[in-house]
C-alpha cells in the first residue's frame, strides 16, 4: 500500500485542495469500500465459454541443454502449441500450451530425451472459467449504485467497464483528472485514458499493448484510482506531475480475447487486416519504428510477432508516437504493462546495446524492484530484455527511449511466474496493484530527484 504522506509545505494549490476535498466526500468514501459478490465482474452472458480448451495443458518444461531447446522449437509454428515464454535458452524454463494430441507427443519425446518437465495448468479450460467472476444482471446493477461505476478490481472488465470507470473519474474529480483520447483503434474503439495530476513533469502509462494480458490494464485502471479516489496518499507527486494513464491500448485485441469462441482467449496482436493474407493482425509492441523488423520480430502476418507491413502501420501504434511525439517537451517517463514472469526491463530491447545513461535508468529500476520487494515480497528481476529474456526490435520502450526522447523508459511484465501466467487469477489483481503502486511511486520521485541534481 501507498505511503501516506503528511502534506508539505507550500499549501496545496485551489485544485488539488478542491479534489482533496471531494475524496473525503461520502460517494468518494463509498467507492473504496468493496463488499462486493465474490462472482462480481464480467458481464451476464459474456464469459470465456464453450469447450475451446478442453484437454488443454500449460507444461513447464526445463531446459536442460541445446537438445531441449531444439526439440522445443521443432514445435514452433504448430498451430496447436502456444509458447507463453520463449525458447530463447536465456531463461532455464519454458512454458508452452498444448493441445490434446500435441501435448501427448511433447510430453512423450520430453521423457525420451531425458529433458523433464511439469504440468504448470493441468485443465487450462477449468482455469480459464475459473480466472474471473462472473456477475449476473442484478448484481451489476447493485455495484453501479454503490459504486457510481462498473469496475471493480476483484475481476476483470470488459473495455466499456473501463470507460465507465474514466467517465466517473472525470466528473468526480475535477481539477485534478481528466479523460482523454489518442485516437481509434482498427475497429473504432476509443484510446481513452485518464490524466491526473497539476505539475509540469509529465509521466506516460499504458496497458494493454497485447490482448491476453489481462492483468495489465486491470493495474493501470488500478493507478488511475490511486492517483484520483486515493490522491491524499499522493499530494507532492501530484503537485509536481501530471499522469497520463492508458488502460487499454489494444481494445480490439483485449475485446477479441474476452469474446469467447474458439481459441480466442490467447490472442496477442490487433486485429487489423493484412492484405494477402488470410491472418489477422500485427505484433504493436514489434511495430514501433526502433530498428523495425531486426531481431526478434517476423514478417510472417500468421506469427504472433509479426511486425506489421511497415512500422506504425497499425492505428494504436500511430496514435500512442503522434500523440507522445506532441508532448516531448514535458514527458519524462513512459511505463508499459505487460505480463507475465515479474520483470523490469530497461532499455535497450532491440540489441544487448545500452543507452548512454543506462546507470540512471537502472537506479530508477532497482529503486522500484525494492518498492515492490518492501511491499508484497515479490521478487521482479531488473535489467535489458535482451539480457533476461529476448532480443525483440520495434518495441514501444525502445522507441519511447531512442526516437521521443523520453529519458526514462520501463518495460514491466507483471505477475505470475507461469503458476498461472496469462491466466492470473483475478483475486491477485489487488496485491499486484498494491506493490505497482509502490514501484511507480518510487520510480517517479526518484527519477525527478535524480534530474533535480543533475
Ligand atoms: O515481447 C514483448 O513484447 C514483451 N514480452 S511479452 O511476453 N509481454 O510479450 C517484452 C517487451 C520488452 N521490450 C521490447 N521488446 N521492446
Ligand atoms: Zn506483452
Amino acid at each position: 500500500m501507498a505511503r501516506s504522506r503528511p502534506p508539505r509545505s507550500p499549501p496545496l494549490v485551489p485544485a488539488l485542495a478542491l479534489v482533496l476535498a471531494l475524496t473525503a466526500s461520502p460517494i468518494a468514501a463509498r467507492v473504496h469500500v468493496q463488499s462486493l459478490p465474490a462472482d462480481a465482474g464480467r458481464p451476464a452472458g459474456q464469459g470465456v465459454g464453450g469447450e475451446d480448451y478442453q484437454g488443454h495443458q500449460v507444461l513447464k518444461v526445463f531446459v536442460a541443454d541445446n537438445g531441449t531447446l531444439d526439440l522445443l522449437r521443432s514445435f514452433e509454428g504448430n498451430p496447436d502449441v502456444d509458447f507463453w515464454t520463449p525458447a530463447s535458452g536465456l531463461n532455464p524454463t519454458v512454458d508452452v500450451l498444448v493441445a490434446p494430441d500435441v501435448g501427448r507427443r511433447l510430453k512423450e519425446e520430453l521423457t525420451r530425451s531425458g529433458a523433464s518437465y511439469t504440468v504448470n495448468i493441468e485443465d487450462v479450460q477449468a482455469a480459464v472459467e475459473e480466472e474471473s467472476p462472473v456477475m449476473s444482471d442484478t448484481e451489476r446493477e447493485l455495484l453501479v449504485g454503490r459504486s457510481g461505476h462498473p469496475l471493480t478490481w476483484t475481476a476483470y472488465h470488459s473495455a466499456d467497464d473501463h470507460h465507465q470507470y474514466m467517465d466517473f473519474i472525470e466528473q468526480n474529480y475535477k481539477g485534478l483528472c481528466e479523460t482523454f483520447s489518442i485516437g481509434t483503434s482498427t475497429e473504432g474503439r476509443d484510446l481513452r485514458g485518464v490524466k491526473c495530476g497539476l505539475g509540469k513533469r509529465e509521466v506516460w502509462i499504458d496497458g494493454g499493448i497485447h490482448a491476453r494480458e489481462w492483468v495489465s490494464p486491470a493495474v493501470v485502471s488500478c493507478l488511475i484510482r490511486e492517483y484520483s479516489q486515493r490522491s491524499v496518499n499522493h499530494q507532492d507527486l501530484l503537485r509536481k506531475h501530471t499522469i497520463y494513464m492508458l488502460p487499454i491500448l489494444n481494445p480490439d485485441g483485449y475485446e477479441y480475447t474476452r469474446s469467447g469462441g474458439r481459441r480466442r482467449r490467447f490472442w496477442r496482436k490487433t486485429r487489423s487486416r493484412n492484405p494477402g493474407s488470410s491472418c489477422i493482425g500485427a505484433d504493436p509492441n514489434r511495430n514501433f519504428d526502433a530498428h523495425w523488423g531486426e531481431t526478434g520480430s517476423s514478417m510472417d502476418p500468421c506469427s504472433d510477432i509479426y511486425a506489421g507491413s511497415r512500422p506504425f502501420s497499425e492505428p494504436e501504434t500511430r496514435a500512442l508516437r503522434d500523440f507522445l511525439l506532441g508532448r516531448v517537451h514535458a514527458m519524462k517517463m513512459y511505463i508499459s504493462f505487460h505480463s507475465y514472469s515479474q520483470m523490469l526491463f530497461v532499455p535497450y530491447a532491440f540489441s544487448k546495446e545500452r543507452p548512454a545513461d543506462y546507470k540512471e535508468l537502472l537506479r530508477v529500476a532497482k529503486a522500484g524492484e525494492k518498492a515492490i520487494r518492501r511491499t508484497s515480497g515479490k521478487a521482479y528481476r531488473v535489467g535489458q530484455a535482451s539480457q533476461l529474456l529476448y532480443e525483440a526490435a520495434g518495441g514501444s520502450d525502445d522507441w519511447a527511449k531512442s526516437k521521443a526522447g523520453i529519458k526514462y523508459s520501463f518495460t514491466f511484465e507483471l505477475r505470475d511466474k507461469g503458476r498461472q501466467g496469462f491466466l492470473l487469477s483475478a483475486s491477485q489483481i489487488e496485491d499486484t496493484c498494491t506493490e505497482i503502486v509502490a514501484a511507480v511511486d518510487t520510480m517517479i520521485t526518484t527519477s525527478a530527484e535524480q534530474d533535480d541534481k543533475a
